[in-house]
């Protein structure tokens, strides 16, 4: 599932603020010309903007019914002018979800995976291409959280994702009994964390809480990470993007 990017916004002919000030043909034609260069101008700059944004790779994580595609899918609502999958129409990730955002001046390709226990050994296929990892947990299901310990241990612990930034999403704080942050990293106690970059941010995909804040937090921290630099230096060497 492929969302394109927002494209350009061109400005409209029959905009009725030029109908309204054009009072003769001759108006009217030389109305038409400024808006067609102001309609040039406005594409080409936006058109070197969007080059201008760095394109990040993010994986987004976590054990089966985390909320993961909800995310995605909200994601494409908050950051672009497409509407997201309501929740109720998704299913259970099998393959790859693919969302494409622009957000806090940058691209964002994010790769949902399935979490179910048969399919997260196709997880490490894209460790290699990806910036950061976005891992997401059921706040609301405190017997999913060993689970989800244990397939975050193994995820930190592979060479490929070395020195990824980590964002952990408390996922579903929409519901009554989601544990806070404070006590899901309690509970996590996460030893794989090294010099790593990471945070916490309770969320709910449903509503949008805390989303923004979020990736305003990971794109910083991809811009600035040893992690892009390498991305960087090696797409440099072998010709990739
Ligand atoms: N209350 C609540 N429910 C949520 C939220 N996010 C997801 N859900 C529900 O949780 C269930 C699983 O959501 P998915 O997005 O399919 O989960 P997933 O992590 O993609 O699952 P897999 O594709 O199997 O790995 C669905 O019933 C969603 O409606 C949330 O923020 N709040
Ligand atoms: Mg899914």
């Amino acid at each position: 599932m492929t969302t394109p990017l927002t494209s350009p916004r061109f400005l409209d002919w029959r905009d009725p603020a030029t109908t309204r000030t054009a009072t003769s043909v001759g108006e009217e034609n030389r109305a038409r010309k400024k808006l067609r260069l102001r309609r040039r101008s406005v594409s080409l700059g936006d058109i070197h903007k969007n080059a201008d944004k760095m394109e990040f790779h993010v994986l987004i994580l976590g054990v089966d019914k985390a909320g993961k595609t909800t995310l995605l899918e909200k994601l494409k609502s908050l950051y672009s002018n497409l509407e997201g999958l309501p929740p109720d129409r998704i299913v259970p990730t099998v393959g790859l979800n693919i969302g494409r955002v622009e957000a806090s001046n940058a691209k964002l390709v994010f790769w949902d995976l399935g979490g179910q226990v048969g399919l997260r050994t196709i997880w490490e296929k894209y460790y290699e291409e990806a910036h950061a990892i976005v891992y997401v947990i059921d706040a609301g299901c405190p017997s999913s959280f060993e689970d989800s310990k244990s397939a975050l241990g193994k995820v930190l612990r592979h060479e490929d994702l070395q020195g990824a930034p980590l964002l952990i999403l408390a996922n579903k704080q929409d519901l009554a009994g989601a544990v806070s942050t404070e006590e899901l990293g309690r509970y996590l106690d996460l030893k794989e964390l090294n010099e790593r970059l990471y945070m916490f941010e309770a969320v709910s995909a449903y509503n949008g809480t805390g989303i923004k804040f979020a990736i305003d937090w990971l794109v910083d921290v991809m811009e600035r990470s040893k992690r892009t630099e390498m991305l960087r230096v090696r797409a440099g060497v072998t010709g990739h993007v």
